[in-house]
């Protein structure tokens, strides 16, 4: 009896036999970015030079433990591998997420920070410059860190972005320092195959993941029979549309789709079991956006 008393008093304290704390280490890091690796343009044939396609910039990027060692943002499946956009953080709703995050700026020696959409946590952790009200968290210098606490809350369930909110925000979007949270439902199944599809302006170029034109942007791939998922966001100015080919998702009202738009800051995520094998694009629909890189491959094999 005293026994069932104590765990009943676990289960209730900890909200959820399963709630985990997902801890990240995360730092604000310069780099040298080429948008355009191959320096083509596969669909027209035009070419660049380095001088067109290589820039410096600051990213976030993921870390072991107490930034002893710098670490790859995500697989290769899942973002290309590259630094843009900043590491993929998952939980599940009723996690807590700690992020320790550390200001390496050596390059425009800015403060930064970083913010999250789509999830609880207290004004210390919003990462947002408010003159006279915020505080360190918004406002992490060269050298600082700052500890962000969030929670994974009952409408916490999709895919949103981080980003800078200090006063270099603005320079840091526009050079790439941005990532995506990815939450599941308390008991949501985990997808096979997920693909994050991050739109911005780099550099003048329309890029999926800080990289522009076919050959470049990243080459996602699936098997028939696998559940897939594809997070896609946007920061910046611009409206988006996404688009895959040969394939349709249901949308809002059960009605199927095969493109969506997003503006600025909005996300989603959308999921299909896979069954149409072969190489397909995927790309903004937004037609100079598509021209100017917003342009990848997607191969699915049996
Ligand atoms: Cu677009």
């Amino acid at each position: 009896m005293l026994a069932a008393a104590a765990v009943f008093l676990v289960l209730v304290l900890s909200g959820s036999a399963s709630a985990r704390t997902r801890v990240y280490w995360v730092a604000a890091v310069p780099t040298t970015w080429n948008v355009i690796p191959n320096e083509k343009d596969a669909m027209s044939g035009k070419t660049f030079s380095p001088a067109d396609t290589v820039f410096p910039t600051v990213v976030y990027r993921r870390y072991s433990p107490h930034w002893r060692k710098a670490l790859a943002n995500n697989p290769r499946s899942v973002t290309d591998g590259g630094l843009i956009p900043g590491p993929l953080l998952h939980a599940r709703v009723g996690d807590r997420i700690v992020v320790h995050f550390k200001n390496m700026d050596t390059l425009r020696h800015d403060p930064h920070s970083m913010h999250f959409h789509g999830v609880f946590y207290r004004p210390s952790s919003d990462g947002a410059y408010i003159p006279g009200f915020s505080g360190r968290d918004a406002d992490v210098k060269v050298g600082q860190t700052w500890t962000y606490r969030l929670r994974a809350v009952s409408d916490s369930a999709g895919v949103w972005p981080y980003h800078d909110h200090s006063m270099s925000m603005e320079d840091s979007i526009a050079g790439g320092m941005y990532g995506a949270l990815s939450i599941l439902g308390r008991h949501e199944r985990r997808p096979d195959r997920e693909f994050v599809v991050y739109f911005n302006m780099l550099h003048g170029f329309m890029t999926i993941d800080g990289r522009a034109f076919v050959g470049n942007t990243p080459i996602f791939r699936a098997k028939v029979g696998q559940l897939v998922q594809w997070d896609v966001l946007t920061l910046g100015d611009d409206f988006h549309t996404f688009h895959v080919h040969g394939h349709r998702w249901v949308g809002p009202g059960g009605i199927p789709q095969d493109t969506k738009t997003i503006g600025p800051a909005e996300s989603f995520r959308v999921h299909w079991r896979e069954d149409n094998p072969g190489t397909w694009l995927y790309h903004c629909h937004v037609e100079s956006h598509m021209m100017d890189g917003m342009i990848g491959l997607y191969r699915v094999s049996r």
